[in-house]
């Protein structure tokens, strides 16, 4: 078994998620008496209204992972959910409006299929009950040469495929994000080539660090973040971690991804973090910090070498860092 120590890098108390740390929604409302009313009638911040009504509440705060630390502040809330990447919604930073408005992320339902001892499809709630929760503060460095940090709730991949039990002859899990123009309206943009899909070889996507993501900040995920159910991979371009999966295959051929679809010579298969390897238009050396605008070195696997670095031995004759 593989015992976690804390990295080289450590969280500065004072960056620790307030709403995990130190705010328990229904303890708090018991504690106080006040009933769910008073907190749809505005009593209380935004932090507190995001999970009313979310079959998963209870689930928050989930325990924090203490093997996974930052080096830095966390990204605060208001930036990271106001700058996003989510093309469904249009090719701005700012879709999160469009997002609130049109994505409904439940009913949902997560289908498992290909390679596996028995296709299935299962509701999102079923699903997320039935893995192990917690929370982890993970870097995201986007291929634009930004970067930030998140407090993700969520469970290994791990865990999910053990739950789909793929055959032995899958090698890759392929990831599909919802293409209902209903919940969209940058689906109805015909010349991208939807839906968007991603995926990982088995040895990545079974990795500690790969983790599929439910709630930010301490609780059910903002839409715009990908509700219901995203990946993140935090050693690959931000790219990879794909939002609002609706189909996860277990396959032999290696999976398409969207942004391979549309420019092969600019975003490849692997895409992971190498700051020596610039892409064909800019520099991967350096990248912005979000929150701060500060501009610091950029690490070798987005500085997660230490536990995935031996995933790429024997490979170094494919296009790793793109
Ligand atoms: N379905 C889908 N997933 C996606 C994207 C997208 O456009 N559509 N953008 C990706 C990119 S480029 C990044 S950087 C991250 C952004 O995640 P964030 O908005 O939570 O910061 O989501 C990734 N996942
Ligand atoms: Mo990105």
């Amino acid at each position: 078994m593989l015992i976690r120590r804390p990295k080289r890098w450590t969280l500065p108390e004072s960056a620790a998620t307030p709403e995990s740390a130190f705010f328990n929604r229904r303890q708090l409302l018991a504690a106080s008496g006040i009933g769910a009313g008073l907190i749809l009638s505005g009593g209380m911040g935004d932090a507190a209204r995001a999970q009313d009504g979310s079959p998963i509440a209870d689930l928050f705060p989930a325990k924090r992972n203490e093997g996974f630390t930052l080096d830095r502040d966390l990204t605060p809330e208001e930036v990271n959910s106001r700058y996003n990447n989510f093309y469904e919604f249009g090719s701005q930073k700012t879709i999160y409006p469009t997002a609130e408005e049109y994505l409904k992320p439940r009913p949902w339902s997560v289908t498992i299929d290909g390679m596996v001892e028995a296709e299935k499809t299962v509701d999102i709630d079923t699903l997320i009950r039935a893995m192990p929760i917690e929370e982890r503060l993970y870097r995201h460095r986007c291929v634009e040469a930004w970067s930030m940090t998140i407090p993700w709730t969520g469970f290994p991949l791990k865990a999910l495929v053990d739950y789909a039990r793929p055959l032995s002859g899958a090698t890759y899990v392929r990831l599909e994000t919802f293409g209902d123009a209903a919940m969209a309206p940058g689906l109805r943009q015909v010349w991208y080539p939807w839906p968007y899909v991603e995926g990982l070889t088995m040895a990545e996507a079974t990795n500690d660090l790969s983790f599929m993501v439910m709630g930010a900040y301490g609780k059910t995920l903002h839409n715009q973040f990908g509700a219901p159910l995203r990946l993140a991979t935090p050693w690959k371009y931000g790219f990879k971690s794909i939002k609002s999966i609706v189909r996860v295959t277990f396959t032999d051929q290696r999976p398409q991804s969207f942004w391979e679809k549309i420019l092969p010579a600019e975003y490849g298969f692997w895409a992971n973090v190498n700051p020596e390897v610039p892409h064909p238009r800019w520099s991967q050396a350096s990248e912005k910090i979000l929150h701060t605008g500060e501009q610091v070195p950029t690490l070798l696997f987005n500085g997660y070498a230490e536990e995935v670095a031996g995933l790429y031995t024997g490979l170094e004759g494919e296009a790793l860092y793109m």
